[in-house]
């Protein structure tokens, strides 16, 4: 039984991440539920507010609001306990990331509560915004940059006082996530400052549009590492302490965190394949190296079995399965982001599809894709970061999950897996009949392609209003677990690597290997279809405001 706490100052600078992930949960889930209403034809909205205002607000508050905040409070906390008490300087970076992403986050919030910014989360030009929204935006990626700053010092603190070392696992893995997140985001600051601010002040009259897409896939793709990898942290490192068993190995887990790095960046085309303007040589490459992206999830997938096998195997199953009997089903902390990988299993077969050229000319742009990254980014993810919240939470507040509370999470759990498995499976089949994504209710005339997806978008509100259920649960259990259940020590799990597996090579911590690597590979993705896109653009386009 664990007794001790990490520091409580770097505790209160998690959960103040965590509060705010929270708050958005909530905020993004009202809106969620709206959408599946007004799509279905149930209702129409009061009060003269949009579907796309909506649809903009559950996007960013759930996709870059919550995720952002959750990530790096996790983060944080996972460095102070494997690399001990953050220093004066990490910490305070933390702080200063928290306010300048906090302040940004309410000036974007109240952009689109105003309707001045109703562009959806991907914020494509010609659409345009009031100038603040992308102001709020560019604040919440420069706050991100600070807390990461803290990461990377506090890091490099622990590499100087323990020589020629290997860094603790946990911390390796959020540097990595940070430092793909900081190459990352250089794209997406590049549109918002040179292009979007510009632009929708009205310095410049028009915008290339191509140019402007392609930097937030440069972005966008890593984005959905950027999620997933902290995901990968719990399933790789917090998931064997949990079932009792050992981290299979530690070179793989590293090796595959290296492999993202590489691979997540140079291939944001596979966005941008029904996109005119972009050679199909570059397209293809981008495609190839899609595939290489895959390597490291399915690296994970082998890794995760062993280390259920392997402790299975040690408490006494037999056979091919008998192993399955013996994870801890009843206890949600596993439960959750178990289900969160069992579900990644068809979430990343949908993504297969979708980077292959020819099957990504039938599902881009309808409700397909929608479906897929609600199994994605909504469930393996999600759930995955709502399973760590159930201790997390209480260790950082001094306070224990009891057995009640456990229950309903595994409720929870539960009812999320049943509401999305209807409301993404009706999205992934509306989607393969045509049901385009992004367009609220309509009948086009009463087309009779377009009356046949209705009893889907049916289905998807129900799927939807199980969601929504699932929110409140979770909130009340957040709430509980910060404010009312009983003192104590919550466990902060930390996986020890298994015996027999071998030592880790050193070269896995060349940062400046990896880096370098990172950026050639960027270079040669990129490089010549951005100078095409420059060299070829057509006349920029004006603002639209379409609202
Ligand atoms: Fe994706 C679109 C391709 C993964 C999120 N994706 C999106 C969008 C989002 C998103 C948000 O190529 C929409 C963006 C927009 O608004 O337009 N995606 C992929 C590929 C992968 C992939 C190849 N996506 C993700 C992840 C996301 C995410 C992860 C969020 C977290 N995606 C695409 C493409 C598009 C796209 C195209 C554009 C479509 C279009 O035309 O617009 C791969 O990374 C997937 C690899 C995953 C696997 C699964 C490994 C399984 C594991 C679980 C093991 C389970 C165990 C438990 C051990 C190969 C690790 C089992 C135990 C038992 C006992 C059974
Ligand atoms: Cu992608």
């Amino acid at each position: 039984m664990e007794t001790t706490l990490i520091n409580r100052k770097d505790a209160k600078l998690s959960l103040a991440h965590l509060y705010v992930g929270f708050i958005a949960v909530l905020l993004g889930g009202i809106a969620g539920l709206l959408q599946t209403f007004v799509r279905s034809g149930a209702i129409t909205l009061p009060a003269g507010i949009g579907y796309y205002q909506l649809l903009t607000a559950h996007g960013v508050l759930l996709a870059l609001v919550f995720t952002t905040y959750f990530i790096i409070g996790f983060l944080y906390s996972g460095i102070s306990k494997t690399t001990g008490t953050l220093a004066e300087g990490p910490r305070k970076l933390g702080w200063a990331g928290y306010y300048v992403m906090t302040t940004g986050t309410v000036i974007t919030t109240i952009m689109i509560l105003t309707n001045d910014a109703s562009v959806l989360y991907t914020f494509y030009a010609p659409l345009q915004a009031s100038p603040w929204f992308y102001i709020g935006l560019a604040l919440v990626v420069i706050g991100s940059w600070i807390s990461g700053a803290g990461m990377f010092r506090q890091y490099r603190n622990w590499k100087k006082a323990n020589p020629g070392q290997l860094s603790p696992l946990f911390s390796f893995m959020a540097v990595m996530t940070m430092l793909l997140w900081l190459i990352a985001t250089l794209g997406v600051a590049a549109t918002v400052v040179l292009q979007l601010i510009p632009w929708s002040f009205g310095w410049v009259d028009t915008i290339n549009v191509l140019l402007s897409r392609t930097l937030f896939w440069y972005f966008g793709h890593p984005l959905v590492y950027f999620w997933l990898l902290p995901a990968y942290i719990c399933w790789y490192v917090i998931i064997p302490k949990i079932i009792g068993g050992k981290i299979f190995s530690d070179s793989l887990a590293r090796l595959s965190f290296v492999l993202f790095l590489l691979f997540s960046i140079p291939v944001g085309f596979h966005h941008q394949l029904l996109e005119s303007g972009v050679s199909h040589t570059w397209k293809f490459i981008q495609v190839t190296l899609t595939f290489m992206v895959i390597v490291p999830s399915l690296m994970t997938a082998f890794s995760l079995f062993a280390t259920f096998e392997l402790s299975g195997r040690q408490k006494g199953a037999r056979g091919l399965f008998g192993w399955v009997k013996k994870l801890p089903w009843k206890d949600a902390r596993f439960f959750a982001p178990f289900m969160g990988m069992l579900i990644f299993i068809p979430a990343g077969a949908g993504g297969i599809i979708n980077a292959s050229n020819q099957l990504n000319q039938v599902i881009h742009n309808t409700l397909w894709v929608t479906g897929h990254f609600h199994l994605t980014v909504a469930t393996s993810v999600a759930l995955t970061f709502f399973g760590i919240a159930y201790w997390l939470i209480p260790h950082l507040t001094g306070r224990t999950l009891t057995k009640k509370i456990n229950l309903l999470a595994n409720i929870q759990t539960i009812i999320w897996v049943v509401g999305m498995a209807m409301m993404s499976g009706a999205m992934h089949t509306v989607g393969l009949l045509g049901a385009p994504r992004r367009t609220a209710y309509t009948t086009y005339g009463d087309y009779p392609d377009a009356l046949g997806w209705i009893p889907y978008e049916v289905a998807m509100a129900v799927g939807g209003s199980f969601l929504f259920i699932g929110i409140l649960v979770l909130i009340y259990i957040v709430v509980h677990l910060s404010f009312f259940a009983p003192k104590g020590v919550e466990a902060y799990p930390i996986g020890e690597v298994a015996d027999q597996a071998e030592r880790t090579p050193t070269i896995l911590e060349n940062w400046k290997l990896w880096i370098g690597v990172c950026i050639a590979l960027i270079l040669f993705a990129y490089t010549i279809p951005i100078m095409e896109i420059i060299e070829n653009a057509p006349p920029g386009s004006p603002g639209f405001r379409l609202w």
